[in-house]
């Protein structure tokens, strides 16, 4: 079944949605996109993903054709036109077409498209046995060469990482920074629960600031926990009683294995369990 797809202000089926060759965001990866879900017909912190995107578009010097409130618009009508409930909507906005080279004032009018799908799950196994994951040698981009709190087209920095724990047969690729200190996964927001006190990277250890990392700081503070960011080495995560992963896809998947090393239990944390079953009601029933 053909999907239809939203491609600069008009919604036609998937074989007629089509980019040019000579779109800066094929050529260079110039763009910028966004992974948004919506549970029971309503998009999930609509507003954070908007933000983020032109935030990400105005740190590349791209200006968005269109406003917040029509890019809003433009996504309910693309999830409507796919009868779509329960989705996984995929934003992306190019620097559009232009001649060859770097510059992107070649470009006129950067391309606007919304894929609003249905959502590939985590198996249920994944959830109840916990992830596998490993430090890989690719390190997180600096904010120097290119700032992880873009989430740009290029994301060929955490594809290589991905490369690493494919083949280390490993469910994730844990990221440190250029300093060494732990800095994300190459999909997925870390965090662990040390003697009941929920830590996370600071924004500052060179991370993309998940939207699904603010909300789940927040119901842990909600819920009376002590939440800090700081920043951590293998050793802190080593020795945590819990650790877990959160991304829009995912939301908070437990990790029970870093380096061959057994986490806490070696089972998903009673912490961790609590968290997503919160997460799980806020994002289908509003809390
Ligand atoms: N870190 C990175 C590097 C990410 O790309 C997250 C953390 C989690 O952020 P959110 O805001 O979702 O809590 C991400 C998430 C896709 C796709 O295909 C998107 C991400 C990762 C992998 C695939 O849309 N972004």
């Amino acid at each position: 079944m053909g999907l239809k797809i939203y491609i600069n202000g008009q919604i036609v089926p998937q074989e007629e949605a089509k980019i040019s060759v000579f779109d800066h965001g094929l050529l260079y990866g110039d763009g910028v996109f966004e992974g948004i879900r919506a549970y029971n017909g309503k998009i999930f912190t609509l507003d954070e993903h908007l933000d983020r995107i032109y935030d990400s578009a105005t740190a590349i010097s791209l200006k968005i054709p269109i406003t917040k409130a029509e890019m809003a618009d433009a996504i309910k009508q693309t999830m409507k036109a796919n009868n779509l409930t329960d989705s996984y909507i995929r934003l992306v906005v190019t620097r559009g077409v232009g001649k060859l080279g770097l510059d992107p004032n070649k470009c006129a009018t950067p391309q606007i498209i919304i894929i609003a799908d249905t959502i590939e799950l985590y198996s249920k196994a994944l959830y109840e046995r916990g992830l596998d994951i490993v430090t890989v040698t690719t390190i997180r981009n600096h904010f120097s060469a290119l700032d992880p709190k873009i989430k740009s087209l290029n994301y060929l920095n955490n594809i290589l990482a991905k490369i690493e724990s494919i083949q280390a047969g490993a469910g994730e690729a844990l990221m440190l920074n250029k300093d060494g200190y732990v800095a994300e996964c190459a999909g997925d927001n870390i965090f662990v629960f040390k003697n009941n006190v929920l830590l996370t990277p600071p924004t500052s250890a060179g991370i993309l600031v998940g939207i699904t990392r603010n909300v789940v700081m927040k119901l842990a503070a909600e819920m009376g926990l002590q939440v800090k960011e700081e920043l951590m080495t293998r050793y802190d995560l080593y020795i945590a009683d819990e650790c877990f992963l959160t991304g829009t896809a995912a939301e908070i998947i437990p990790v029970v294995k870093i380096d061959g090393r057994t986490i806490g239990t070696g089972k998903p944390g009673k912490m961790t369990l609590d968290l997503l079953k919160r997460y799980r009601d806020l994002t289908r029933n509003g809390g």
